[in-house]
C-alpha cells in the first residue's frame, strides 16, 4: 500500500514519521512531480497539479475538519474525501467558545481594564436565563460546544440542517428554523462548514436578528461572515462586540480594521489545533479499515459540501 503526503504550510517530517510508525506495512512518502501513484493521500491545501497527477487515489484524507478548499479542487471521480472527525478539536473548541462566551458574559475584559488603571469596580452580574446562546452547526465540533455551554447553564439554542433532538438544547433546523433560531439567542457562535449555502450567512439581516446587545463568536470560516455588515452593526450598537478566528484573508491583512477594533477580539484561527498524535492514529484506523472493505466515518459528501 503507498501513502503519499502533499500538506502545505505543514512541517512535513513528523507527519512522516508518525505515519510510517503507525502503518510500517505501508509505503509512506513526500509527494513531488512525477512520483508514482498513490492508494491514499494525506493532505491540507494540495496544488491541483496534486491531483491530476495522482488520478488513481482510492481515498483522500485532509488533516482538518473543514474540507472547503479541497472540494474547490477537481477530484478524482471515486476517491473518497475523508474530514478529520473530532480528533482532539471539539474539547479544543468547546475551551474557546466557553471562554469567549464566559468573558464576554462576565465583563472580564472591563474588569481588567479597570484593575490596570487602579479602579475597584464591581460590576452587577447579567442576568444569565437573558444571555441564550446559539450555535450553528451541531455537527461534532457543534454539539459538543452547545452541551458545554448547557453545562454552565446558559440557554443554549442549536441550529442545523436536518432535525436534532439534544437534552439541554433547544433545537431549531432548516432555512425554515434560522429567523426563530436568530430571534431566540443574544450570543451567536459560528461552527457550520462552509458551503455554497453557508457563504456570508453573518450578514447584516441574520445579525440584526440577534436580540440587542448580540455577540458574535465566529470559529468557522472567514468567508461566512460579511464584515462591513458586522461592523456596521457594532458602530450602531445593536451588536456589543465578537470573537473572531478566522478571517477571510489568512493572515489578516495589515491595516484591517478588525485589528485594533475595541470590541472585536481576535486570535489566528487557533480556536481548534489539528493535533499530530491523534490525526495520526484516526487516519492510520481509517485506512486499515478500508483495506479490509469497512465502513469508516468521516466521509465528506461532495454534493452537499461537508
Ligand atoms: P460537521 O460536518 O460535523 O457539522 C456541520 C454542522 O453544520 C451539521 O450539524 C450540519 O447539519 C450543519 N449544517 C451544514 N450546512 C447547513 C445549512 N445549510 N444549514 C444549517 N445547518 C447546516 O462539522 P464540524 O462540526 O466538524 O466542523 C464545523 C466547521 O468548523 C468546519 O467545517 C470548519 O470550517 C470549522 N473548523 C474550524 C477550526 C478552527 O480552528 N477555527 C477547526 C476545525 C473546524 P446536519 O447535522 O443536519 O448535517
Ligand atoms: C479545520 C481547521 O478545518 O483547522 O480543521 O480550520
Amino acid at each position: 500500500m503507498d501513502i503519499t503526503l502533499c500538506c502545505s504550510h505543514t512541517a512535513i517530517e513528523p507527519w512522516l514519521d508518525g505515519l510510517r510508525a503507525a502503518l510500517p506495512q505501508a509505503r509512506i512518502s513526500a509527494w513531488h512531480s512525477g512520483a508514482p501513484q498513490a492508494d491514499y493521500a494525506v493532505v491540507w491545501a494540495p496544488p491541483q497539479q496534486f491531483l491530476d497527477e495522482q488520478p488513481g487515489l482510492k481515498a483522500l484524507f485532509n488533516i482538518g475538519a473543514g474540507v472547503d478548499a479541497l472540494l474547490k479542487l477537481r477530484l478524482p471521480p471515486q476517491a473518497l474525501v475523508v474530514r478529520l472527525d473530532d480528533a482532539g478539536m471539539a474539547v479544543q473548541m468547546a475551551e474557546y467558545v466557553c471562554q469567549a462566551v464566559i468573558r464576554h458574559f462576565r465583563a472580564f475584559d472591563q474588569c481588567e481594564a479597570d484593575m490596570r488603571a487602579g479602579r475597584w469596580v464591581a460590576r452587577r452580574p447579567l442576568e444569565r436565563s437573558a444571555f441564550a446562546v446559539g450555535v450553528m452547526g451541531l455537527g461534532v465540533l457543534g454539539e459538543r460546544v452547545a452541551r458545554s455551554l448547557a453545562q454552565f447553564e446558559f440557554p443554549v439554542n442549536g441550529w442545523s440542517r436536518s432535525p436534532k433532538a439534544i437534552d439541554g438544547i433547544r433545537a431549531f433546523s432548516g432555512p425554515e428554523g434560522l429567523h426563530d433560531f436568530l430571534a431566540a439567542s443574544r450570543v451567536l457562535v459560528n461552527l457550520l462548514p462552509l458551503t455554497p449555502e453557508t457563504e456570508n450567512i453573518l450578514n447584516r439581516d441574520t445579525l440584526a436578528r440577534l436580540q440587542s446587545g448580540g455577540y458574535l463568536v465566529n470559529v468557522a470560516r472567514g468567508a461566512h461572515l460579511v464584515e462591513d455588515d458586522l461592523l456596521a452593526l457594532l458602530e450602531s450598537g445593536h451588536l456589543s462586540g465578537a470573537t473572531l478566528d478566522v478571517f477571510r484573508t489568512e493572515p489578516l491583512p495589515v491595516g484591517h480594521p478588525f485589528w485594533n477594533h475595541p470590541r472585536i477580539t481576535l486570535t489566528p484561527h487557533t480556536s481548534a489545533r489539528t493535533l499530530l498524535g491523534e490525526s495520526i492514529a484516526q487516519m492510520a484506523g481509517k485506512i486499515v479499515a478500508l483495506k479490509r472493505g469497512e465502513a469508516i466515518a468521516g466521509v465528506v459528501d461532495p454534493a452537499r459540501g461537508y
